[in-house]
């Protein structure tokens, strides 16, 4: 197949991986089994992770697909000791605020079975710290606004996939949301046109670590076919 051209841009042919029905089948069971296996983890030892490995899954997160291929994110990792201090306690003065007046008392019941509380141990401890960034707009060279296009989906699927990434890595992590995150946007330097997204501590649990016996829904519960 040869290259062709559309509105002027270069299209080349899409090389297919040629598979079996079996190959899909097997493929997508082997997946669901490894996925199903992650679970939130909010214990970490402080064993090392190599910056290679983040970079690996820094990238495999920004396959993801996004509106008109804006790519509108930006991974910060963070394993520098002080500037995790910094965070934690940024991070935990908002949570304190957030557990004692901000959270409804609905919301806090929801959140018994996760013992979760404003103390934010796990990122000092895990050895990096991932913060995801949208990026709203562009900011050209003359300073003009250029609106980025579905960025919250852009992102989130972006974040799907680090996820995924750091699970497969043999790697734990968890989706911290310190609310409000305005404080990342000071700390981390970060340019006016990125907002903070999500919080990911990366790096290995810790031994004897528990988590809450948790049910996944069936496939009846959260699925409907229209054949
Ligand atoms: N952001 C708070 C509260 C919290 C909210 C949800 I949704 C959770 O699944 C867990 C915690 C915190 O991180 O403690």
């Amino acid at each position: 197949m040869k290259e062709k051209t559309i509105n002027g841009f270069r299209h080349i042919p899409y090389q297919a991986t040629p598979i079996t029905t079996e190959k899909t089948l097997k493929n997508s069971k082997d997946f669901y089994y490894l996925m199903n296996q992650r679970r939130s983890i909010r214990e970490f030892t402080n064993k090392d992770v190599p910056k290679t490995v983040i970079e690996n899954i820094i990238q495999t997160a920004s396959t993801a697909p996004s509106g008109a291929h804006k790519q509108p994110w930006t991974f910060c990792a963070v394993r520098n000791s002080d500037l995790k201090k910094e965070i934690r306690a940024a991070a935990e003065e908002e949570e304190k605020e957030n557990y004692s007046s901000r959270m409804s008392e609905r919301w806090k019941e929801d959140l018994e079975p996760f013992g979760t509380t404003w103390e934010k141990e796990f990122l000092t401890k895990a050895p990096w710290l991932i913060v995801v960034f949208k990026q709203v707009y562009e900011l050209t060279d003359s300073g003009e606004r250029l609106n980025n296009y579905y960025v919250n989906e852009s992102v989130g699927i972006a974040c799907g996939m680090l996820i995924t990434a750091i699970h497969n890595a043999g790697l734990v992590t968890l989706t911290h949301t310190p609310s409000p995150m305005n404080f990342l946007t000071d700390l981390l330097n970060r340019p006016q046109n990125e907002r903070a997204y999500l919080l990911l501590p990366v790096g290995y649990p810790e031994q004897n670590c528990y988590v809450p016996d948790l049910h996944r829904k069936t496939i009846n519960e959260m699925a409907e076919f229209y054949e």
